[in-house]
């Protein structure tokens, strides 16, 4: 499948649209909405896990990959939602957490029981070792009548699965063949670079990750499936990397290499955290956050390597409220920072909402906080209430859970978590959108966008601007990323696009994007 004139919008099925009224969302509140989707010219849809779960961690602990949450609808609400998509040409992507599966699937049931064939689907030791959980504790968990430890990296009902063992790799792979039969074009796979775990397990004095990411046979097992699977069918992959390098996301999403087709890295989202620490109250450098996207934007292209183009996603705080401002200027700091993922090369993914600009959630009590990493770091934490509720208005992922603000409303029942605090018109909700809309249309069809070279311009540090080149011809972007007025010499051209309604020579304004061709 083509990649540069792609456009990706992930749902999260629980929060986006609720055609039953028991508050949470549905298959065929996706399917309700395509027109929308349709609207807004997206080409394929990246739904959140929808597979049977117990739901711990929202659907990412899967009981069952080929079978449907009843809280979602049934397969044939699926089938429908493929077909329908089609006469859209908007195509279905899947997530795919292969890393693990909910200790209530039934290889780990068998597992328990003492079953020596599906013990060694996952990882069993007699002695744990100290690295930690994602979520918070030691990620091992002894399990009494076996005496043994099993590793969860991430809740304790997450077990790892175990790719050293050949019958893994053929179950999954015969998840994937189930679904691409069935019509599924993409696949998102969770947490991906973790799959490889170490010969041994050793301890040392770090949180333990150096071990399991990016492990050895990452590459290999990537393959494995691509040779299986993926490569039989015309498909769009993309990995969620957890740490990880450059030089890896290379080897993972390069077209040579036979393994996916774009990576999800993260070190641009962890540009707030103190000492690597999440659960502090830091603040975006934005200095720092160009230099990021430089080196990332260079790298990769120059070997290959395809970015999967992002700032929220449903483990993120709103990216409007963590980069922009909702009190002054909730439109432009929206539509600025857009620009900043879909103007740069490589296949950008809307988050549901962000293109009506949703804001954090600023829940005000740790009652409005469904998310289980949320609730692990506050029972676990030693700072002080108020400390770790403001921690949490900033950090929690459940800023990106609440629901879509459709002019109907998301549901008639009661919604499974609040909507955001953050209120704002309808009319800045829809201007965010033609804004967005343009801003799409912008990348499906001009050329210099979807292939251009990208060149870092030498601005002042709150500006962002850049130059896109294909073949001597060339747009710049010039985007203020802070509420400061900045001088600045324009490029001479046609402006193609800007987010306020006149432009002063010379000068941008607070949150103001110019582009020129
Ligand atoms: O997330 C992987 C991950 O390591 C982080 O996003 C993590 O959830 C958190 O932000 C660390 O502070 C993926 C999924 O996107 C997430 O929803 C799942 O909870 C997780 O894997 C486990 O499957």
């Amino acid at each position: 499948m083509n990649l540069y004139d792609k456009v990706i919008y992930q749902i999260y099925p629980k929060s986006f649209k609720d055609t039953t009224a028991n508050g949470m969302g549905d298959i065929k509140g996706i399917t309700r909405k395509l027109p929308y989707l349709n609207n807004l010219g997206v080409d394929m849809i990246w739904i959140s896990p929808i597979f049977l779960s117990p739901q711990v961690d929202n659907g990412y602990d899967v009981e069952d990959y080929c079978k449907i949450d009843p809280i979602y609808g049934n397969m044939d609400d699926v089938d429908k939602l493929i077909l329908k998509a089609k006469e859209y040409n908007i195509d279905i992507m899947f997530d795919m957490v292969f890393n693990h599966t909910s200790t209530k699937h039934e290889w780990f049931q068998k597992a328990l029981k003492g079953d020596k064939k599906y013990m060694d689907y996952y990882i069993f030791k007699d002695k744990p070792t100290n690295w930690e959980s994602k979520f918070g504790g030691n990620a091992w968990e002894y399990v009494d009548n076996l005496d043994k430890y099993y590793l969860h990296l991430f809740d304790k009902t997450q077990a790892d699965l175990n790719w050293e063992n050949d019958d893994v790799k053929k179950e999954l792979v015969k998840v994937l063949n189930f679904w691409l039969e069935k019509g599924i074009k993409g696949f998102r796979f969770d947490v991906i670079n973790l799959i490889s775990k170490p010969k041994k397990f050793l301890s040392d004095d770090s949180d333990g990750r150096h071990f399991y990411t990016d492990g050895e046979k990452v590459v290999e097992y990537l393959q494995y499936l691509n040779k299986n699977a993926l490569c039989k069918y015309d498909t769009l992959t993309v990995g969620e990397m957890s740490s990880t390098s450059i030089e890896n996301c290379i080897k993972y999403s390069n077209k040579n290499m036979n393994t996916l087709d774009m990576t999800f890295s993260f070190v641009h989202l962890k540009l707030d955290y103190i000492d690597n620490n999440k659960w502090t109250l830091g603040s975006i450098n934005i200095k720092d956050m160009k230099q990021l996207i430089n080196e990332w934007q260079i790298e990769m292209n120059q070997k290959q390597g395809v970015n999967a183009l992002f700032w929220s996603n449903h483990d993120q705080p709103r990216i409007v409220s963590r980069m922009g401002n909702t009190d002054d200027y909730h439109f432009e700091s929206a539509t600025a920072i857009a620009a900043t993922t879909m103007l740069l090369k490589g296949v950008p993914f809307i988050y549901q909402g962000e293109e009506i600009g949703i804001g954090n959630a600023g829940f005000t009590t740790i009652d409005d906080y469904k998310d289980i990493e949320s609730i692990n770091f506050f029972n676990t934490s030693e700072l002080d209430y108020n400390t770790k509720l403001s921690i949490l208005q900033q950090k929690s992922r459940d800023n990106g859970r609440t629901p879509m603000l459709w002019e109907e409303g998301f549901t008639t029942g009661i919604p499974w978590i609040e909507e955001s605090k953050i209120k704002y018109s309808i009319e800045t909700k829809q201007n965010i959108f033609q804004f967005y809309k343009k801003l799409v249309n912008l990348k499906k069809t001009n050329i210099i966008i979807q292939e251009g070279d990208f060149v870092m311009l030498d601005t002042k540090d709150n500006i962002f601007a850049f130059k896109r080149t294909y073949k001597k011809e060339s747009i710049y972007v010039y985007i203020n990323l802070s509420i400061k007025e900045e001088q600045i010499n324009l490029e001479e051209g046609k402006i193609i696009m800007k987010n306020y309604k006149d432009n002063v020579k010379g000068l941008l304004r607070p949150f103001e994007i110019i582009v020129i061709n």
